[in-house]
């Protein structure tokens, strides 16, 4: 069972039409949840996607299975003209000029260091996870685009079916299944303890990156790294030549790598793993809201393409990288790497051997722990990356960096609709008898109708939402700034988290809710929103009241606001972790990046 404290009742839910009970506390879903099992998150049921597509012009979609034999094709065609090619005397003198090396400066280092094979094998180890938790991240929302806008039929890339024309459809409809073994964790939806792995582990493969940059430019390994002479290329097209000719070049990797090896690392090192880092940033919302300059011009839905075509690069790398370690002499490569010597013993091959045992083992059991121990992934996952996403959470941001013309034409949808039988009620009634109860550690509780809201001073912004899953939109909010509650309700000292509550159950029954930190409330760009682009805020957008909050991800901007209350902490709220998802799906309560 999933809970680790025995079930309640689960109330009715939700505020008669006479107006909202004082207390929203005792609606909550007291549960924390302790596993992943069957009937986890409100037991959503597996969901396949579709082969990888690519869309070609407006409404064509090109499967990209067909790159197999497409690419098996041309490789046949690129064996054929390369073959043909070494016989032309014009390539042979080519390649006697360009054998396929560019010469190292004489102060190069020679032969490989031990603590590199320490960073290979930590960055293999490390990448491994990073690579199935950002897959179970990809088909969270499985669809890419290049703007921030989100159109359904406007992505590039999907592994889903195209959006069905339910105006209600929601983004976790959308989301797919992967395998257990493939993603990390392969459960549908399964994108909180996905990103504890996600970005816990790339603090260490960047803490191992950065170990490995300072070695390599305080050693002058970097030297073999790094071209020094444009020469690199044309003997890149020899080296490209003799591979596809089957003729392959003499093996020197020991002293000097061939350039179009030198190329490609050269290209993995300095060019994707710094652009995986930035463009990972770049889907943050609190750094995309604060600059705005690299953001209008590089979308977070750009910076998510780019972190996925890297991904590409980085598997393609891989496949290549292994294969070519294989056929080109196994066991002396693997004396490079594994054993710091340039020898034809099977001393590397074993270090590698037992190395491979610890990967494996680690890459089978790494889904069913997170099952099994979801919370302790997410202490680890926390206690790694948390203090980065406390940083961001400090960006309090100016309004004004989107204008009318930036509203996206489509909003997804999320989240699960209000349907409880008070809600209805309010909802018949045009809201006419709707109030929001604002208490706690305040010195003056209000209760506020949608007239007295419009009353206070209106406060408009014009923002970009960006989902946990991973797609956005731009929508032009109307409504009270947080600060106007603030300077009427008059929060006590030791106020320091607000709790929004919906009228929303959440997928396992008990209210949706959500806390936030009293700083936040302040911000420029924090507001309860009763208007979405000149119109009331739609049902589904969460009428007739919704937070926005822009330093955070979109699960934390509660719809259906019914009551907000001020506490000293979350401990006893809900749960106790701080919101509906990060007592259910073990989400953060921190949600900056
Ligand atoms: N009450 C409630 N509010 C919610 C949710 C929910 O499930 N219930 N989902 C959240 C999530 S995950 C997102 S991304 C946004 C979506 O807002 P939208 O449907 O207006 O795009 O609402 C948030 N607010
Ligand atoms: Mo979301």
């Amino acid at each position: 069972m999933g809970p680790s404290s025995e079930d309640r009742a689960l109330p009715a839910g939700g505020a008669g039409a006479e107006g909202p009970r004082a207390s929203l506390r005792s609606e909550l879903d007291g549960r924390r949840y302790t596993v992943v099992d069957e009937d986890w998150a409100g037991g959503i049921p597996a969901q396949y996607g579709v082969a990888p597509r690519i869309r070609i012009g407006q409404t064509k979609w090109f499967n990209l299975l067909w790159l197999i034999p497409i690419g098996l094709l041309l490789l046949m065609v690129g064996v054929a003209v390369a073959k043909g090619m070494r016989g032309l005397p014009a390539v042979q003198d080519f390649m006697h000029t360009y054998p396929g090396v560019s010469e190292l400066p004489r102060d190069a280092p020679v032969g490989f260091p031990e603590w590199l094979g320490w960073q290979h094998f930590l960055n293999l180890f490390f990448m491994i996870f990073v690579i199935r938790s950002g897959l179970t991240i990809l088909t969270d929302h499985p669809r890419l685009y290049w703007s921030r806008h989100s159109t359904p039929g406007k992505d590039w890339f999907r592994i889903q079916k195209p959006v069905p024309s339910d105006p209600l459809y929601t983004a976790k409809e959308d989301s797919i299944t992967l395998p257990d073994g493939v993603g990390l964790p392969g459960r549908r939806h399964s994108i909180g303890l996905a990103r504890w792995w996600h970005l816990g582990i790339d603090t260490l493969w960047l803490a191992n990156g950065i170990v490995f940059f300072v070695l390599l430019f305080t050693t002058g390994q970097w030297m073999r790294l790094v071209p020094l002479h444009w020469d690199v290329l044309p003997n890149a097209v020899s080296v490209a030549i003799q591979y596809l000719s089957l003729d392959w070049p003499a093996e020197s990797g020991w002293s000097n790598y061939n350039s179009l090896q030198l190329l490609a690392y050269f290209i993995t090192v300095f060019i994707a793993a710094p652009l995986a880092l930035m463009t990972g940033l770049g889907m943050s919302p609190a750094l995309s809201t604060r600059f705005r300059r690299i953001s209008s011009l590089f979308s977070i839905q750009f910076a998510r393409s780019v972190h996925f075509l890297v991904l590409c690069w980085f598997v393609l790398f891989v496949v290549v990288h292994v294969a070519l370690v294989i056929t080109t002499g196994a066991l002396r490569n693997l004396n490079h790497m594994y054993a710091a010597q340039d020898a034809e013993s099977w001393t590397g091959f074993c270090v590698f051997f037992a190395s491979m045992v610890i990967v494996i083992v680690a890459w089978i059991a790494a889904t069913p722990l997170t099952y099994r121990h979801p919370r302790v992934v997410q202490k680890v996952g926390f206690a790694l990356v948390g203090p980065a996403q406390r940083l961001f959470e400090h960006i309090d941001s100016n309004p004004g960096q989107y204008t009318d013309k930036d509203i996206s034409p489509y909003f997804w949808h999320n989240g699960k609709y209000p349907d409880t039988a008070g809600y209805k009620q309010l909802q018949a009634g045009n809201f006419d008898h709707y109030k929001v109860v604002i208490n706690g550690l305040v010195e003056n509780p209000v209760e506020l109708s949608l007239d007295q809201l419009r009353a206070l001073p209106h406060h408009e912004q014009i923002t970009q939402h960006f989902c946990i899953q991973g797609w956005s939109g731009v929508a032009k909010w109307g409504g009270v700034s947080m600060q106007t509650i603030l300077d009427t309700v008059r929060p006590a000292s030791d106020a320091k988290w607000v709790i929004f509550y919906s009228f929303a159950l959440g997928p396992e029954g008990g209210l949706y809710y959500d806390a936030q930190p009293i700083e936040q409330m302040s911000y420029h760009l924090t507001m309860l929103a009763y208007d979405m682009n000149d119109a009331p805020v739609s049902f589904g957008h969460g009428a007739p009241l919704r937070l926005r909050n822009e330093t955070e991800l979109g699960f934390k901007m509660v719809k259906w606001i019914q009551g907000i209350e001020f506490v000293a902490d979350f401990a006893d709220v809900g749960g106790g972790l701080g919101g509906y998802n990060n007592d259910h799906e073990f989400f953060g309560y921190r949600q900056s990046i």
